[in-house]
């Protein structure tokens, strides 16, 4: 071994199994002794020592300690290259790319999304492998395999320090470390997508105004270079857009509760035309319209799917497939039919829209939980979803909700709705979570007996709704046939519509109930979604027992 490496010794944790998107806990958890090093020396094993890795993120709280560390380690572990962004700042959708462009092995990507930041908050470190995309569930198990069995990870004799204000390389030991700006190929990419031309003369346009959130995350000097720099969008059509350790105290999701400040500044002035709101990490979205007519999800996944020939990347090549994330509306279902692809339904996390993409089976794709993307790259983009409605938006002429309306005279509409009760206990929720699935998904009494369904055929709300079917939501990749199951309840009715419930996989501390309805009218086009859904969701209580449970009978976030 190199004179210059050192084994050192280490306990395990037995708490390093990354959920829906990586290792994600309290930053005082991740300050603990090798804390870090365990997990990041746990990768490397896991993905096959990878020799060349992109390694940045959010720029939350612990960033910089983080990566010196990860630079220790990775160096110790003969990693050849380390590329880092100045300042460790990486948006997640441009992590993604750096990685497809450069050709790395794969990315550390520090980062815990929405999740709040500062030394009370959360911290989280994420692999992505070299198709630029969250590790997939083979390799995720298999690093936490690792970590409950290591007794000593690789470090530098003497442990580095880089400096990472500016762009430039270092040697440290065997391993180079490149420091780049953290925008331009990202600002590259987005030139190849987009018609920039066709988007400045959006901007010139008198009666086009646009605001653009990033809550204080990552996204900041990616809106400044882009839609101000190159776009010719005014100074002021952004707020919040300095990346901030804490975020400036505020909860980094852009949802109608914690994107409040710009819900307001756009309801309260017309002249603004689109509203944008990204998360801590840059890939997750929020779109209102004037007068802060908010857009779902599903929708804007749905409007964007019937408009790809508007985006300049689509132009050039077939809309092969479209995917959704199973709990997600099935708006996007109804546009796949009518261009005669297929659309895929996957678990919760965007790891599984990877091998669709990389098989060239899938181009388009998005989750309830504010995120879309194509495969440009292999992460949802919020900017990418900002400029495909600002590409929409020009190429058509129409206001975003227009353009939404028109799709549900079009197409129907699906009611969608989410009610998350953060922070519950752990340990009731299990409870409910196991009865539930006695009641839905009912494991065969023995070989050659049919599973029985106690509530199939059941009708609820007068008749209204009928159920239809039952269970746990499995998954098999139709590419390498890999298995996830468990991954939802549900009641499915007659009429399509769904009741979906699981339980979190991001969350830091107790548990997060996740509480998902949809139903659909080809008539009943401007109900208020909550209304429409009222039944539904009365329904989804008396058949979870969730107020029972979880002693909440309201939830703390509503989408
Ligand atoms: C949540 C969302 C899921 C998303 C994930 C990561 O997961 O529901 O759709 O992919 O966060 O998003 P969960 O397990 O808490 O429901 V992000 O922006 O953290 O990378
Ligand atoms: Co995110």
């Amino acid at each position: 071994m190199d004179s210059n490496v050192i084994e050192v010794s280490t306990q395990p944790y037995d708490d390093q199994k990354p959920g829906t998107s990586g290792l994600r806990k309290r930053v005082a958890v991740f300050q603990q002794a090798n804390y870090v090093e365990n997990f990041i020396q746990a990768i490397l094993e896991a993905a096959q020592r990878p020799r060349f890795l992109v390694v940045g993120g959010d720029g939350r709280y612990y960033s910089e300690e983080a990566i010196g560390k990860i630079v220790n380690v990775c160096a110790a572990n003969q990693v050849q290259k380390l590329v880092v962004p100045v300042n460790g700042i990486l948006s997640t959708p441009a992590a993604s790319a750096l990685i497809r462009s450069l050709k790395a092995d794969g990315g550390i990507i520090l980062t815990a999304s929405h999740n709040p930041g500062g030394p009370e908050g959360d911290f989280g470190i994420k692999y992505n492998t070299s198709n630029g995309g969250p590790a997939p569930e083979s390799i995720t198990n298999k690093i936490y395999q690792v970590s409950k069995q290591l007794t000593s990870y690789k470090s530098l004799l003497k442990r580095p320090k880089i400096e990472l204000d500016r762009e430039g390389t270092q040697q440290v030991a065997q391993c180079q470390v490149v420091v780049v700006d953290p925008v331009e190929n990202y600002l590259e990419l987005m030139r190849e997508v987009f018609d920039f031309d066709q988007l400045r003369r959006l901007f010139q346009r008198d009666n086009f105004q646009m605001l653009a959130d990033p809550m204080n995350g990552v996204v900041g000097p990616y809106a400044k270079r882009i839609l101000v720099d190159e776009l010719g969008a005014p100074e002021g059509s952004l707020i919040n857009a300095t990346p901030l350790g804490d975020f400036g105290g505020k909860h980094p999701d852009p949802n109608l509760t914690y994107a409040s400040e710009l819900v307001d500044q756009v309801k309260a002035n017309t002249a603004i035309k689109f509203g944008v709101a990204f998360d801590g990490d840059g890939d997750r979205n929020m779109i209102l319209g004037e007068g802060a007519f908010f857009v779902t999800p599903g929708d804007s996944l749905a409007v964007l799917a019937a408009n790809l020939d508007k985006i300049k990347y689509f132009q050039s090549r077939p809309v092969t497939g479209l995917a959704r994330s199973f709990p997600t509306s099935p708006a996007i279902d109804r546009v796949a039919a009518e261009l005669q692809v297929k659309c895929y339904e996957t678990p919760t996390g965007w790891k599984f829209f990877g091998n669709l993409m990389d098989s060239g089976l899938m181009c388009l794709c998005g989750e309830e939980s504010f995120g879309t993307g194509s495969d440009h790259i292999r992460e949802k983009d919020g900017l990418w979803a900002c400029l495909a409605w600002l590409s929409v938006m020009a190429s058509t002429g129409k206001t975003v909700k227009q353009l939404v309306e028109e799709h549900w005279h079009r197409f129907g509409r699906d009611y969608f709705c989410r009610y998350d009760f953060e922070e519950c206990e752990a340990d009731k929720c299990q409870v409910m979570m196991r009865e539930l699935e006695r009641l839905l998904a009912v494991e065969s009494p023995g070989v050659g007996v049919a599973k029985v369904f106690p509530l199939v055929g059941k009708l609820y709300a007068q008749g209204k709704y009928e159920v239809q079917e039952t269970g746990n939501f499995e998954y098999v990749d139709p590419v390498d046939k890999s298995v996830s199951s468990k991954q939802g309840l549900f009641v499915r009715f007659t009429n399509g519509a769904r009741i979906i419930v699981r339980l979190s996989g991001t969350g830091s501390s107790g548990a997060t109930v996740r509480l998902y309805v949809s139903d659909y009218s080809q008539k009943e086009l401007f109900a208020e979604s909550r209304e429409y859904l009222k039944d539904l969701l009365e329904i989804a209580y008396s058949i979870s027992k969730l107020p029972q449970h979880t002693g909440r009978d309201q939830p703390t976030v509503i989408t």
